[in-house]
């Protein structure tokens, strides 16, 4: 197993630190410092319970210490797959304080996803729910742990037979490690990813603090605010951009959304007193239809932060008079470059682009296909580098080649085009990827599972523009002769490879035959092409 780092060449990583971005702190020293500063303040809230600052230090370091206890050592990868609950902060606070990395899963996720981000970052333990809506989380967990040896704790919040219970597992903070080197590797993050499997993201204490710091200033939080966590806490929208770990940054409170309905959130909104939250764009909208119609009395609420898609200008305009709050476009990826419309920009920055980097030193670079620059309001491919942005995903050399260039510019695989003002217009993407309500999905991936069908001589997935989830997929398939399965049943068949519901097809198509490129690769522009056409038919 290669080591875990994130490494910036010496001249960069000199001057970050010189420009006061990378100030050497640390997750764990961070929590110790606000719980000594305001222990007394809520810092989470949900599922009927409320943390404060000293409990949930105290519950991190000592259920950090019980995982050591239990034979865990400092640099152990731990897979950790929850919902919005409370636990979520002891469980992940309590790995950095034992110098342990967590791996972020979303509860979406199911066997293969889990398998593979378990044997790509090595892990040695799971951290779940038990149950996530309806789903036996624990069950697969510990038939995980059944089958790979590396795999030798499962310990879930709530209970199951066979796995030991988070509240169980507690320890003596004195048997804490000293805080970390803050330039080594704090968690991984997982990429959504434009080929195959999802890949790990490795994230350094400095590179993530310096984006919660400035993040958690551009959005305006302070002490008094009260961040609703709607999305599942484990994307990195909802973790860093501010998020709640840009709320806890700041000493505001966290409140835990179980589901991100509108009734529910503005329910919550009145009853905590929520001054920020975040969305995707087809939830968005559905909260800015709820309330047209019911007109919700939701004063607190400053900011509404839509970001992962994009959201366009029409929505966009229609948050401040039905909402009564600030739109922040948020423009961001877990490979770290995020953009924010800052809450002061006048609105029609606000409405129509996708804002401009946290950073004076993210350096941006739009290009044309041979990598030439285009001037500013031409579209072209998005490359990145600077403070937060990583240099390489962790043992992966084929996309790590892909992915960077030489200089170790990161090819976003977005389309951009940046006006004079330095803000970013996402115009959409170059590779091929679908992005499901904010849900990033690997058409290669999905490629991969449809042709694992016996039935199945060919398929290729592209996305479709979709008025409420964005865009969805669509799979072409062509059948071995004589024998194309029914889409019905390659519906099933995908149910049966355990991955992210998210991941099933929107649409099969049956083909009789595939359009191959020059270099004989299955054109998935034609296939766009031909979808659009048939869209713009319709109108
Ligand atoms: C268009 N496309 C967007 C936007 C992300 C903050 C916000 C989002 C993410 C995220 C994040 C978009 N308009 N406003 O990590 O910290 C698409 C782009 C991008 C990809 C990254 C954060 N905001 N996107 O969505 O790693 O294609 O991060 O490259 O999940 O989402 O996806 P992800």
């Amino acid at each position: 197993m290669p080591e875990i780092t994130q490494i910036w060449p010496e001249d960069f990583a000199a001057r970050y630190r010189a420009r006061g971005h990378w100030r050497g702190e640390t997750f764990p020293a961070l929590l110790r410092a606000r719980a000594a500063a305001h222990g007394t303040r809520e810092a989470v809230v949900g599922n009927g319970r409320r943390m404060t600052y000293a409990e949930l230090a105290a519950g991190a370091q000592a259920f950090g210490a019980g995982l050591l206890a239990r034979g865990l050592v400092p640099g152990d990868r731990v897979l950790v797959q929850m919902g919005n609950c409370p636990e979520f902060f002891t469980a992940v606070f309590g790995l950095f304080a034992a110098g342990l990395i967590p791996v972020y899963a979303l509860p979406a996720h199911r066997r293969t996803e889990i398998a593979h981000l378990l044997a790509r970052s090595g892990a040695r333990g799971m951290i779940i729910e038990a149950r996530i809506a309806g789903f036996d989380h624990a069950a697969l967990a510990l038939s995980l742990k059944d089958e790979l040896p590396a795999l030798e704790h499962v310990i879930v919040a709530g209970s199951a037979g066979g796995a030991a219970e988070m509240a169980a597992v507690a320890g003596d903070p004195a048997g804490l490690p000293a805080d970390p080197d803050p330039q080594s590797v704090a968690f991984l993050q997982i990429s959504g990813g434009s080929t195959g499997l999802p890949k790990l993201i490795p994230r350094t204490h400095d590179d993530y603090i310096y984006t919660l710091r400035e993040s958690a200033r551009i959005s305006g939080l302070d002490g008094d605010s009260r961040y609703l966590a709607a999305l599942p806490v484990a994307h990195n929208f909802t973790m860093s951009s501010p998020g709640t770990f840009g709320t806890l940054y700041a000493g505001g409170t966290v409140v835990l959304g179980p589901v991100a309905t509108p009734e529910a959130c503005f329910r919550l909104i009145r009853e905590e007193a929520v001054t920020i939250t975040a969305l995707v764009p087809p939830l968005a909208l559905t909260w800015l239809d709820a309330a047209a119609e019911t007109r919700p009395d939701i004063p607190t609420l400053q900011v509404l932060q839509v970001g992962g898609a994009k959201f366009l200008p029409e929505a966009a305009r229609r948050v401040r008079p039905l909402l009564g709050c600030t739109l922040q476009q948020v423009f961001g990826m877990a490979e770290g470059l995020v953009n924010y419309t800052r809450l002061d920009d006048p609105e029609e920055v606000i409405t129509e682009t996708q804002g401009r980097p946290i950073s004076p030193d993210d350096e941006i670079r739009v290009v044309d296909d041979a990598g030439d620059p285009v001037p500013d309001g031409m579209a072209g491919h998005l490359l990145t580098r600077g403070p937060y942005t990583i240099r390489g995903y962790h043992d992966e050399p084929g996309a790590n080649a892909r992915s960077f260039e030489p200089g170790g510019w990161y090819r976003s695989g977005d389309i951009v085009a940046r006006q004079g003002s330095g803000h970013l217009v996402v115009m959409g993407r170059a590779g091929d990827h679908i992005n499901r309500a904010g849900e990033k999905i690997s058409a290669e991936e999905i490629e991969d599972h449809l042709i694992a069908h016996p039935d199945v001589q060919d398929a290729v997935v592209v996305s479709i523009p979709d008025a409420v989830l964005g865009e969805r997929s669509c799979a072409f398939i062509l059948g071995r002769a004589g024998t194309a399965p029914k889409p019905a049943e390659l519906r099933r068949f995908m149910r049966g490879r355990d991955i992210a519901a998210f991941k099933i097809p929107d649409e099969i198509r049956m083909v009789a035959a595939l359009d191959v490129t020059a270099v004989g690769k299955i054109s998935r522009r034609s296939l766009r092409e031909t979808l659009k056409a048939e869209a713009e038919a319709r109108k």
